[in-house]
């Protein structure tokens, strides 16, 4: 129960300076950090601070191809020299910045443990086009350790609480939102609903059996709180399906405290075509099928 608070205290926090993709938020400080910055000229001069810049603006070109042309994780932006256009290549791991500790570790599904995610991305991209490449994704952040084998009673918990901290994460950002435009205006008005219904279970640590309870009773103000999750995370290209890379972020820091994650979603891609599609996703949260609405999503 703790972890979701925690994570909900971490995403909260965290939204109030950066309306971006929420739930990318907390993992952005680990899972992001090698995103590399490409295409900074390492040369920038000041013009006008000295004179010798005019004479060595003329020696590099006025604009690097690299400025402004983003590659993907692992990947960094060289200059094709024969037509002077930018391209990505693979990063060399023994590129990637040293990792400032052990929290910067990460784990593969390969069960290794990498130095930080650049050099988890930089080693996936070197094996690209292979099947061990193709297979190989990041599991979740810190080294590898053992974990628990879930079992079915515990697996049945795992929507319980994901359903409760949903829906308080949402409460959350909808009482700090104020001018932050955290929420679009379509779903303040969903969450204002939630908000202000008297029935609901306050945030806090409950029992299982009361958010059973709570999810028989006031199922409804747990249908956009899961639509919501499923639109945050379906950004890569939104098309209505989770891969395992858009599914990472909410993933990936949870693995290591709630031992039953990967198993969840695993199941969650009920026809194992590798993604999870919104009926799915509904599905594994309990919601109804003619519950589903894609216009909640958007
Ligand atoms: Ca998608
Ligand atoms: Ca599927």
């Amino acid at each position: 129960m703790r972890v979701w608070i925690v994570v909900a205290l971490c995403l909260a926090g965290h939204a109030m300076a950066a309306p971006v993709s929420l739930l990318c938020v907390c993992v952005c400080v680990c899972v992001c950090v090698c995103e590399t910055t490409v295409g900074i000229n390492p040369v920038q001069i000041e013009t006008g601070e000295f004179d010798e810049a005019i004479q060595i603006e003329e020696d590099f070109p006025a604009e690097n191809p690299c400025l402004n042309h983003h590659c993907k994780k692992g990947k960094v932006c060289e200059i094709d020299e024969e037509n002077n256009s930018p391209m990505c290549v693979c990063q060399d791991p023994s590129s990637c910045p040293a990792a400032a500790g052990e929290f910067e570790h990460v784990c593969g599904t390969d069960n290794k443990t990498y130095d930080s995610s650049c050099h988890f991305f930089a080693t996936k991209c070197a094996l690209e086009g292979t099947k061990k490449g193709h297979k190989l994704h990041l599991d979740y952040l810190g080294a590898c350790k053992f974990l628990e084998t879930c079992v079915d009673a515990e697996l049945s918990e795992f929507p319980l609480r994901m359903r409760d901290w949903l829906k308080n994460v949402l409460v959350t950002l909808f009482e700090r939102d104020e001018d932050n435009n955290l929420l679009t205006e379509k779903q303040k008005v969903r969450v204002q609903k939630i908000y202000e219904n008297v029935k609901r279970l306050q945030s806090g640590e409950h029992s299982l059996d009361l958010l059973a309870h709570d999810f028989e009773k006031n199922y409804n103000m747990y249908i956009f709180p899961v639509h919501w999750q499923f639109g945050e995370l379906d950004q890569h290209p939104a098309d209505g399906f989770l891969t395992h890379t858009e599914l990472a972020p909410l993933r990936a820091p949870l693995i290591p405290m709630e031992h039953c994650t990967t198993r969840f979603f695993d199941e969650c891609d009920a026809d194992s075509d590798k993604y999870i599609a919104l009926e799915e996703w509904a599905a594994c949260f309990g919601i109804k099928e003619e519950d589903i609405d894609k216009d909640m999503v958007l």
